[in-house]
């Protein structure tokens, strides 16, 4: 399991703490030059970057469709969304589909918390607790026909609630795929929970997934199905445009998106100045999924 270290103080304290070592300079935000600015500013860079993101930031810059494109959507748009009564049904390649209520999962599963990077490929990152266990432990209440290969994840699909859906942004309802062994890596995790707390609707409540090492976009939220094909699933995404957004969507620094670099990202902490950082391979996890993708041309399966 990926362990990222960071120490007792919270980033809301590292962020206050730069702010007054700032004024202790005798620097008003004002009357400061940029350079000198990004300058101790990258003094400090490093001391938060693998500290989890403040809860108001992951909170309130979402990207959730189904509310809206803006970053603040998810968040403005979402809260009156219900997610009671919530149930999720498994099934496709399997012996007996089962459907299991939000209640049976959470007394089922135990949700540990998980600090794990999301790398948007927008270009943007966090660092988020999370709570959650491993898919696998859910796809295990059933059985597995031999026949499956691939795991299809499919969104709520409610435009009376979502208003995101009432317009053919994507095509609805959301979906989103993984390679079955994808899919049963320890990392690969179910969400139900956020900083030790319940799961926010922007974030994807009741239910997401969450696969660290691949871009955001394959971490769908509010899940109700879960399927087991034969084929490799098509992903809203891959529908909207397969030049740009592959089934594999693993991070990764030298595979481009048609558009822009995938090189470095820009972590989200409230501070606008903080330098943009190196992207890693896997996002990180390399160690722990790279034998996953052995002998694959990840430029030919990006
Ligand atoms: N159903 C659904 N799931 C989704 C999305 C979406 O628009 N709809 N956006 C994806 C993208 S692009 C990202 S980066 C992450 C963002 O998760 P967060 O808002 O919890 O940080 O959710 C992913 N899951
Ligand atoms: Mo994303």
């Amino acid at each position: 399991m990926k362990k990222i270290k960071y120490s007792e103080i919270t980033p809301e304290i590292v962020y206050k703490k730069r702010r007054s070592f700032l004024k202790s300079l005798g620097y008003g935000l004002g009357s400061i030059s940029l350079g000198s600015f990004s300058m101790i500013n990258n003094s400090f860079a490093n001391t938060n970057l693998n500290e989890p993101t403040s809860y108001e930031d992951i909170t309130t810059y979402n990207n959730y469709y189904e509310f809206g494109t803006g970053k603040s959507d998810p968040y403005r748009k979402s809260q009156e969304f219900k997610t009671k009564p919530w149930t999720v049904r498994i099934e496709g390649e399997v012996e007996t589909p089962i459907d299991l209520s939000m209640e049976e999962i959470l007394s089922t599963f135990n949700s540990e918390e998980r600090i794990q990077r999301l790398r948007c490929v927008e270009g943007w990152s966090m660092i988020i607790p999370w709570m959650g266990f491993s898919l696998s432990e859910l796809l295990n209440k059933v059985k597995i026909k031999s026949a499956a290969k691939f795991v299809e994840f499919e969104t709520v699909y409610d435009p009376e609630q979502m208003i995101g859906q009432r317009r053919p942004v994507l095509n609805w309802p959301y979906t989103e795929g993984l390679r079955l062994d994808e899919a049963m890596h320890p990392l690969t995790t179910v969400v139900t929970g956020l900083y030790g707390k319940t799961l926010p609707n922007q974030n994807g409540a009741p239910l997401r997934i969450f696969v660290p090492w691949k871009y955001g976009f394959k971490s769908a939220k509010a899940i109700v199905k879960i399927k087991l094909t034969k084929n490799m699933p098509v992903s809203s995404w891959m529908d909207a445009s397969p030049r740009e957004y592959g089934f594999y969507s693993n991070v990764n620094p030298k595979v481009n998106h048609p558009r822009w670099s995938q090189a470095t990202e820009r972590p989200i902490n409230g501070d606008i100045f903080t330098p943009r950082i190196e992207t890693l391979m896997f996002n990180g996890y390399g160690d722990e999924v790279a034998q996953l993708y052995s002998g694959m041309d990840l430029k030919k399966y990006f």
